[in-house]
This record gives structure tokens, sequence and C-alpha cells, in this order.
């Protein structure tokens, strides 16, 4: 119970906590934050060797000032939240980034414009709409040579105005194929990489979503989230023979999208009962704020492209810039203080990070270990 009540005992707006939704002032007034970056990179930045070279074991003594660079993958870094945090981490000197991007040009063009120095990135092609595309990634970072400190799992596809499913190379529907179950394989094989590091503080990051949260005002503008009892899932989201929806319901391309971001979330943290105690890593989830401004709406009327943004800034006042949003995820890769395993974070109207509740559904323990029971055997692991 703990995490999930507090969508029954709070006083509720449309079957919404308002608790929940004040404590969490997602204001893009994040001063606190910056500063705080900001002297931490400071620190860094003296405390790191500016090297991009592949994992050297160090001597715990004086561990602080030899401290390898830490290497990071980060899904979907050529635009928006992944762009920004590669941004943000190749500024305080101490990562080297790897790209995991699906458009080789685009990712060099944003990064080249973002400002990243080349001695900070790798670009290396993935499509996760494509499992083979996911294991040849994962054969080329192997063979790449470089440590796996860090994963991220960014990117993601929203299709709210299609009105027929498209799906991924195997056949599954695109929104919950690509954001799910593409990553899903991606992290079950990247795990052993993660395993064999040496970097001090090992994370794997799933970027959720309040719009998957039914427990906030966000995650109760229709259509909700809502897994059903997963017989779409089971069925492997073909259209065919089988519903293309998790639910198993009517196609729905926002719905599919916020419920790609609940098996996010479970999966998460079904990795932390799982694999943490055993390899000591540090699982996470996030909300990072509504950046309105991503490409996330491309897809969207253009009407909506318009107003979503100043509608988040006025009215919600849950709007956050990229350069923001950024450096809150890169908070999470990086942060001393954010080691807690199975966490989904959020921040306050200072921009200070918190432990957020999650909806009853995205902490669902029986639900998780489904997700992650029907995901290993559509991507082949079981
Ligand atoms: C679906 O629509 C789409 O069909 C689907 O494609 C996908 O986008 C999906 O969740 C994503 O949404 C949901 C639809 C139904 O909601 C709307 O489209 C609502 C209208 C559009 C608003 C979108 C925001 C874009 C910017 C508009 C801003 C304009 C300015 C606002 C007013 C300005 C005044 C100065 O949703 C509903 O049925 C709505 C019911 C939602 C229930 C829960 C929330 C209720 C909120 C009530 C009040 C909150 C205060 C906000 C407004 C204050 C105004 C003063
Ligand atoms: P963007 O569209 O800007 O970024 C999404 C990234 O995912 C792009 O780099 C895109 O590549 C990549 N991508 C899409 N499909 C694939 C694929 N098949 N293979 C590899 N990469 C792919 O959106 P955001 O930055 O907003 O989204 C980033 C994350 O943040 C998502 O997980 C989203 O759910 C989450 N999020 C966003 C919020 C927001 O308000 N924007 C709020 C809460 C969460 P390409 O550049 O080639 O298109
Ligand atoms: Mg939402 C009250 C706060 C709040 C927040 C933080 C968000 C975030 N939204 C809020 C409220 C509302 N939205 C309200 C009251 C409405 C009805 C007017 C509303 C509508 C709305 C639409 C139509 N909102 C949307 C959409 C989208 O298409 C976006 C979406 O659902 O994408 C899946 C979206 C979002 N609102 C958010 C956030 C973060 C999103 C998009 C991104 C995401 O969840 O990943």
């Amino acid at each position: 119970m703990g995490k999930s009540c507090s969508s029954v005992k709070d006083s509720a707006l449309f079957g919404v906590s308002l608790s929940d939704y004040l404590k969490a002032d997602f204001s893009s007034s994040a001063l606190r934050c910056k500063r705080d970056f900001k002297q931490r990179n400071g620190a860094v930045r003296a405390q790191t060797v500016a090297t991009d070279a592949p994992a050297v074991s160090q001597s715990p003594v004086d561990e602080k000032k030899t401290l390898r660079k830490g290497s990071v993958v980060i899904t979907g870094a050529s635009s928006g939240l992944g762009l920004a945090t590669a941004k943000a981490l190749a500024e305080s000197e101490k990562w080297h980034i790897i790209m995991a991007c699906r458009d080789f040009l685009k990712a060099e063009r944003a990064a080249k414009s973002a400002g990243i120095s080349k001695e900070n990135y790798t670009i290396m092609h993935l499509d996760l709409a494509s499992l083979d595309s996911v294991r040849q990634f994962v054969d080329n970072f192997r063979r790449s040579g470089r440590p796996l400190d860090v994963l991220v799992c960014n990117a993601a596809v929203y299709l709210p105005t299609a009105k027929e499913p498209t799906f991924t190379a195997e056949g599954f529907e695109l929104s919950t194929g690509t954001n799910h179950l593409g990553h899903f394989l991606l992290s079950r094989l990247l795990l052993d990489d993660m395993k064999k590091s040496d970097y001090p503080s090992k994370r794997l990051i799933i970027v959720g979503s309040i719009t998957g949260n039914t427990n906030t005002l966000a995650g109760n503008v229709p259509p909700k989230a809502n897994l059903g009892d997963m017989r779409g899932l089971a069925g492997g989201l073909n259209g065919l023979n089988s519903s293309a929806m998790v639910d198993g319901g009517e196609f729905d391309g926002a719905k599919a999208y916020k419920d790609s971001k609940v098996c996010n979330m479970l999966t998460m943290q079904q990795f932390h009962r799982r694999y943490h105690e055993e390899t000591g890593i540090t699982f996470a989830s996030l909300y990072p704020g509504c950046i309105a401004t991503t490409g996330l709406f491309r897809e969207h009327i253009p009407l909506f492209r318009l107003l979503f943004p100043p509608f988040q800034k006025y009215i919600t006042k849950g709007f956050v810039s990229e350069d923001e949003a950024g450096k809150r995820l890169a908070q999470v890769v990086s942060d001393p203080s954010l080691t807690k395993s199975g966490v989904y974070w959020s921040w306050n109207k200072d921009s200070a990070s918190f432990e957020n509740q999650l909806s009853q559904e995205a902490s669902d323990s029986e639900k998780a270990r489904k997700v992650w029971e029907l995901s290993e055997k559509l991507v082949g692991l079981a």
C-alpha cells in the first residue's frame, strides 16, 4: 500500500490528489538548482582528468582527484531533453556521452549546435523501433571498448493525432514498441555491461512522466493511462490477432504514449527489486517537468503546438525550459545525493528534487512483474 494510497486519502479535484499536485509546483523558477549545479560543476572540474579514455581502474587513494570520466549512454540525445542532458553533462567535463540516436546526421548537427565539444561525445546508431537495431547497438557499443557507467532511457515518440496504429519492425504498436519494448531489451542487455563497470555510482535511468500518473491533475486529462489486464501486450500489440493497445482496447495514440510511460516506470521498479541489492546499481525514474517546446509534440496539430507552451507557462505553471530539464536529468545521472534506488524523482518550485509518489497503477508490483514477464517474451529474452 504505502506509496499508492494518496489518491484515495486526499480530497480530490476531478479525482486528483490535490496535496500531491500542490506539493509539486512544477514552476520553472529554478534558481536554487542552478546555483547548486554550477557550484558542483565547478568543484567537479577541478577533480576531473580531462580525457575520454576508456576505463582504467583507479587506486582508491586520492580517488577524487583521479576519478575517470563517467561513460553515459543517452537514447534520443538528438533533441529535447536528451540533448539538453548531454549538454549539461558535457559542460561538467566529468562525462563522455554516447548519444544513441536513430538519425546520425541530426545528432551530429544537434551536438554541434549545442556546443558540445568533440572529445565529450560519440554518436552511435540506435533505432529503438527495431530490436535488431537494439542488438546491433549493444554489439557496437561493446566493440568500442568503453565502459558503461550510466544508461539513460530517454527517447520516445508521441502520436496523439494518429487514427490508426503504426508499428515497429517486429510489428509492435510504435509508441509502446519504441518507448517501452525497445528500451526494455536495451537495458536488459546492457545490465551486464554496467555490472562490469568499476565506476563508483552506476545508474540506470528510465524517463517517466506525470501524464502516466493518475494521482495528478495532468494524469487525469483524458485519455487516461490504464494497462488493464494487459491482454494486448500479451498478444504482441500487433493490431492483427491482438489489439495494438496494452489493455486490449481501441487504438488511441495519446493513451498508448501514457501507457508506455507507465510501463517505463514499472520497469524501473522491477529492475530495482530484482537487481539493486545484487549489483548496487541505482535504478531511477523521473518527471523532469513539462518541457512544452520539445520535438515530442511534433505530431500534434499546429494550434496545440502554439498554445501548449503558454498554457503550461502561465496557467499550470508546469513549464520548464529544455536547459532546466536537462540539468534535472543530469542531476539524476551524476549528483552524489541522488543515489537512492527505486525512486521517481520530481522537482518543486525552487527546482529542488524530491521523491515523488507514483499512482496506484504505476507502483503496482504485480503489474510490474507482469509487464516484465510479457515484455521479455516479446523481445525474445524468455
Ligand atoms: C486529448 O484531448 C486529445 O484528443 C489527444 O489527441 C491527446 O492530445 C490527449 O492527453 C492528450 O488529449 C484531451 C482533451 C479533453 O483536452 C483538451 O484537449 C482540452 C482542451 C485543450 C487544452 C490543451 C492545452 C493546450 C493549450 C490550450 C490552452 C489555451 C488556454 C487555456 C485557457 C485560457 C484562458 C485564459 O480534455 C478534457 O476533456 C478536459 C478535461 C480535463 C479533465 C481534467 C482537468 C480539468 C481541468 C480543469 C481546470 C484546470 C484549470 C486549467 C484551465 C484554467 C483556465 C482558466
Ligand atoms: P523529443 O522528441 O525532443 O526527443 C525524443 C528523442 O527520442 C529524439 O531524439 C528522437 O529522435 C528520439 N527517438 C524517437 N524515436 C526513436 C527511435 N525509434 N529510436 C531512437 N531514438 C528515437 O522529446 P522530449 O525531449 O520531450 O522527450 C524526451 C523524454 O522526455 C521522453 O521519454 C518523454 O516521454 C519524456 N518527457 C517529456 C516531457 C515533455 O514535456 N516534453 C514531459 C515528461 C516526460 P529524433 O531526433 O531522430 O526524432
Ligand atoms: Mg497537460 C496541472 C498541471 C498540468 C501539468 C503539469 C501538465 C503536464 N498538464 C497539466 C494540466 C492540463 N493539461 C490540463 C488542465 C489540461 C486540459 C486543459 C491539459 C491538457 C493537455 C493536453 C491536451 N496536457 C497535455 C496534453 C498533451 O497532449 C500532452 C500529453 O498528454 O502528452 C502525452 C500534455 C501534457 N501535459 C503535461 C505534460 C508534461 C504533457 C506532455 C508530455 C508528457 O507527459 O510526456
